[in-house]
């Protein structure tokens, strides 16, 4: 431990530590903007770009000597640091004030209005006037892709999307562009997002603190086609939207608002709502039987949870030579748009060309999942129009909702009925516990008294476990973040490793985490509460195991046949390529 002074506090802080870091201990904040430090998933971006957290160092003689970047300036025996003088305080407005000189003044028509950590330093900083005028940048804004927009004019070149996509997510997409005033990130000579490799897996999104990348925003086809008298809309909202929607409205992250999320989509006029966790159920009952399948026809092991649409392009743009190894079924949310067009449309005689489905989700590379050539080569797209947490947030303010005082509905039947098992698909574990619940039962026989298998949970982004499963042990391996991927995926290249079944999401801690999620803005405490609600949402439920959910029962009995059966084949599954 080492000794500082911070303004008039005397403090014992362990060595190494950052002065950030240490005035955080003693209760002083100092305002950092590119600094972003998430240690929940190893991430550090400590690029000291934006001279936001400058402070003044006081020497022996007790003279103030020299401004610093708080961020990456080490704390030493005998330091001392003052963080509240005018020079420290105005050195701060106008890093500030610089970045604002050749920002877009268009804050009341930015996505990010009212989110923008750059605009809420200016409030905090007291920021009045710009009294420079940058050069500023007319790029056009990338919508190459379906499902993020970036917007280099917003760039202030922070670089923490830079850090989150190379270093956590390995995927190596952005890096910086140009120099002084032209300056911002982007893939490697700016090429459109769209022809990069990039999975969308929306975490640059997550972490960037003005609207330079953003989801690509289809909040008005929603209304159109709510609006079109002759379409029947429905809706299906996934598993980790129902833990992390209150936060919009300010309540507290972790709050389960699944009755009310329903009850706003009914008034916002939607011909029927239906939860995604039902195509979750859907999706265990055949990853289950191909998991089986597998090990009792030698065929090709590990298998690997196929529903996180990041994960699978990852998959296809830097490991083609694994991809037999991912599950060939659909994602749960494609899988209940199919249903949607055929069961459903036959069972209440309405032409599948005038059905709409609409999924709500945590996640922006859903969007471009939807409309990947394979998912919408059939008649019937499976899925039309996908939207984000925050965008769902958006259309219910729009639509003038008070959101926090809503009585609560239930879901619209039939394939309304879900279970616990197909809650926790939103968190990192949870796909392969609710597959280990139903793949027990049908391997032993016999009825599976604990559902909650404790090794497979936690944030650890990489874990490895054993279930017992009758006379077999179960080999497991669980990755969250695609950095962490990349890893299980090289040992089982390699051979170093074996295992039975594996899940990987992309996104760190899994969808509750994903890149259309309210934003966290750095605070992984709310990513564990949304997690922790995800399984007491599991623990509210009547029927905690897929195959025991009657609605699924009878859906295979009047249309599907068996699980991993012909016509199941036909219309739950898919295969990978790039
Ligand atoms: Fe997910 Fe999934 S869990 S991928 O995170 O398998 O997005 O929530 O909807 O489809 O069910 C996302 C979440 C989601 C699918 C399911
Ligand atoms: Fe990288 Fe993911 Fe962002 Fe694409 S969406 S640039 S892969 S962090």
């Amino acid at each position: 431990m080492i000794h500082i002074r911070i303004n008039d506090q005397e403090l014992k802080v362990p060595e190494g530590i950052t002065v950030v870091e240490a005035a955080h201990e003693a209760g002083v904040k100092i305002p950092t903007l590119c600094h972003l430090d998430l240690h929940d998933i190893k991430m550090v971006n400590q690029t000291a770009s934006c001279r936001v957290c400058m402070v003044e160092l006081v020497d022996a003689s007790g003279n103030r000597n020299r401004l610093v970047p708080a961020c990456v300036t080490k704390a030493h025996e005998g330091m001392a640091v003052r963080t509240d003088t005018i020079r420290a305080i105005t050195a701060r407005r106008m890093a500030v004030e610089l970045l604002l000189s050749n920002h877009p003044n268009e804050c009341f028509t930015c996505p990010k209005n009212l989110e923008c950590e750059l605009q809420s330093l200016a409030e905090e900083l007291n920021v009045r006037e710009i009294r420079w005028e940058g050069e500023r940048m007319d790029y056009p804004k990338d919508l190459s892709s379906d499902a993020i927009v970036k917007d280099s004019n917003k760039c202030i070149y922070c670089r923490r999307c830079e850090t989150m996509c190379n270093e956590v997510q390995t995927c190596g997409i952005l890096s910086g562009i140009g120099r002084g005033f032209e300056a911002f990130v982007g893939p490697a000579f700016n090429i459109p997002m769209v022809e990069s490799s990039c999975t969308y897996c929306g975490q640059c999104v997550q972490v960037c603190p003005t609207a330079a990348l953003t989801e690509a925003y289809h909040v008005d086809k929603v209304w159109e086609a709510i609006n079109d008298p002759d379409k029947h809309v429905i809706v299906q909202t996934a598993p980790a939207i129902r833990v992390a929607l209150g936060e919009l409205f300010g309540m507290e992250p972790g709050t389960i608002v699944t009755g009310k999320m329903v009850t706003a989509l009914k008034r916002m006029g939607f011909d029927a709502v239906f939860d995604t966790d039902f195509g979750a159920d859907l999706t265990i009952m055949e990853e289950a039987s191909e998991l089986i399948y597998r090990i009792q026809n030698n065929k090709t092991l590990p298998i690997l949870t196929s529903c996180c649409p990041a994960w699978v392009k990852f998959i296809e743009h830097q490991f083609p030579e694994l991809l037999e190894v991912p599950s060939t079924c659909k994602s749960p949310h494609i899988m209940f748009g199919t249903i949607a067009k055929t069961y459903y449309a036959e069972k209440n005689g309405i032409d599948p060309d005038n059905i709409v489905v609409v999924s709500i989700m945590p996640c922006i590379a859903k969007k471009a999942e939807a409309k990947r050539p394979e998912l919408t080569k059939d008649e019937h797209n499976n899925v039309d129009i996908v939207v984000t947490t925050r965008e769902l947030g958006a259309m219910i303010k729009e639509a003038g909702i008070e959101f926090v005082n809503l009585p609560e509905s239930e879901y619209d039947r039939p394939l309304g009925e879900t279970t616990g098992a197909s809650v926790i698909f939103g968190t990192t574990g949870g796909v392969i516990e609710a597959a280990v619940r139903t793949a027990y039962e049908w391997m032993t026989g016999e009825e599976l008294k604990n559902v909650e298998f404790e090794q497979l949970r936690g944030m650890d982004g990489f874990k490895k476990a054993t279930v017992r499963v009758g006379d077999k042990d179960l080999r497991i391996g669980i990755a969250s973040g695609l950095g962490n991927a990349r890893e299980l995926l090289e040992e089982i290249r390699e051979g170093k490793d074996k295992y039975d079944a594996i899940e990987i999401m992309a996104c760190p801690g899994g969808c509750i985490a994903g890149g259309g999620q309210p934003y966290h803005h750095g605070n992984y405490e709310i990513v564990k509460k949304r997690q922790e609600a995800i399984y007491q949402e599991d623990r509210n439920k009547k029927l905690r195991k897929s195959h025991e959910n009657p609605e699924i029962l009878k859906l295979y009995k009047e249309y599907l046949g068996e699980p991993f059966g012909e016509v199941a084949h036909r219309l739950l599954h898919t295969h990978f390529e790039e």
